[in-house]
């Protein structure tokens, strides 16, 4: 009897503990204190106090940090083997913009892989500067143009935009129209190129497929700790986008924004980090392992990333699940491996998950880069009100509304890069 009792009050003991443990934190009160380790300081406590110290000493021991403990390293070098132009037409929107489906192909390894650019093109602009952003869904969701190929890549089922089976199909065509402002890119100027992410590499715990393969060793069937996660292999795959633009004559590669929301912003933020050659980058709701500070442990921690999608980051991220503390790092570094260039970091009210308050203060806490560089980031550690972007070489808004990519953010995003970029 006494024994039963014992055990039961053990096992509510467990049950409460646990149940902290793995409630996610929406209470800012409750929000661990933490020490931010400050970006202009190396690991061995130099301060940095010039742009050439922070290029030859604290920039690159940051990329290599978070390129072995985060992302991954790309573990070899693979180029485009060849481009094939499937289709090509100047008529798109009315007549205001060239369409263009451009296949990239990979082989190595007896492997190939395949994947398919859509681009949209303002075609009174003779070299376009362009957002550039992967899509959740396939090229043909972001818009209702009828020739706008079906991926036949492996997708996420998601029966309320007819999908089914793990395949694309003509239902799904236009789903998405309402995240991509199209028509206000043309009209700025702007030009889009998007990409079915799941081509890159398939959104599943499963190294066998994607781009993996084509780099392992002999024998190898997954990354080493220290290698390459989806999301890493996601941001590789826009850098070889980037390849292409440097050959096609319609596109201003030195103008090259890219974009992504969510898991793509996290994406989007690694890919401007490694590729120097992305003029701008913007997170849209990127959250935990993109823009907001993994110490506050708010909404998403690395844990639950890590236990939910043990695919996005390498295995060794996995050494700071339950324990961020220990982390000699925080995303205000990835978004300071981003400086000079222009950053915007957005949010969304209702996207606790996300932790909008860690976004902003990411961005805040890479600021002192730019200032480095005579640029002007977030200046103020006060969050900003909703609907009222901060619009400098760094860019903060948080809107109102859910976890989504809105018209109202295309509006802000087009707005900053026409002044960042000079896009007349
Ligand atoms: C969630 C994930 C977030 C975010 C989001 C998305 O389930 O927890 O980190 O990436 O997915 O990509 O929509």
């Amino acid at each position: 009897m006494k024994n039963t009792f014992v055990l039961l009050i053990a096992l509510m003991i467990t049950r409460l503990l646990s149940a902290q443990q793995f409630e996610p934190n929406y209470d800012e009160s409750k929000v661990p204190k933490y020490i931010l380790p400050d970006v202009l300081t190396t690991f061995n406590g130099k301060k940095v106090k010039s742009v050439k110290v922070w290029e030859n000493k604290r920039r690159p021991e940051l990329l290599d940090y978070l390129t072995e403990n985060m992302f991954g390293k790309v573990p070899g070098e693979l180029k485009i083997s060849s481009v094939e132009m499937l289709e090509q037409a100047d008529n798109a929107y009315g007549g205001k913009a060239i369409r263009k489906q451009v296949a990239l192909h990979f082989e190595s390894n007896g492997k190939k892989l395949s994947f398919t650019i859509l681009l949209f093109l303002p075609k009174n602009v003779e070299k376009a500067p362009v957002f550039l952003g992967y899509n959740f869904y396939g090229n043909h969701t972001v818009t209702s143009d009828v020739n706008v190929i079906i991926s036949d890549a492996w997708v996420d089922n998601n029966p309320s935009f007819g999908i089914i089976n793990n395949q694309l199909t003509e239902q799904s065509r236009g789903v998405r129209t309402n995240r991509w402002s199209i028509e206000k890119m043309l009209e700025a100027g702007i030009g889009l190129a998007t990409i079915y992410y799941g081509e890159v590499d398939p959104d599943k715990n499963d190294f066998s497929d994607g781009i993996h393969p084509l780099l392992y060793k002999k024998n190898q069937e997954k990354p080493e700790a220290d290698e390459w996660g989806s999301i890493a292999a996601w941001a590789w795959g826009l850098s070889r986008a980037m390849d292409y633009f440097e050959t096609d004559s319609n596109i201003d590669a030195k103008k090259v924004i890219v974009f992504g929301h969510s898991r793509l912003g996290k994406t989007a933020l690694w890919a401007g980090a490694t590729d120097r050659r992305f003029a701008a980058v913007i997170s849209n709701n990127s959250g935990c392992g993109g823009a907001a500070l993994s110490k506050r442990a708010f909404g998403e921690t690395v844990g639950r990333i890590n236990n939910a999608f043990p695919h996005w980051f390498c295995g060794n991220f996995k050494n700071y699940n339950n324990n961020e503390a220990m982390m000699p790092f925080d995303q205000h570094e990835l978004l300071a491996l981003i400086a000079p260039r222009p950053l915007y970091v957005a949010s969304a009210e209702d996207d606790k998950w996300a932790d909008p308050k860690g976004e902003f203060l990411g961005a805040y806490f890479a600021s002192p880069v730019y200032k480095l560089y005579g640029k002007k980031g977030i200046v103020s550690d006060e969050m900003p009100p909703v609907n009222q972007p901060i619009q400098n070489t760094v860019a903060y808004h948080i809107r109102t509304g859910v976890h989504d990519v809105t018209p109202y953010d295309w509006e802000q995003y087009i707005r900053w890069a026409k002044e960042q970029l000079k896009i007349e």
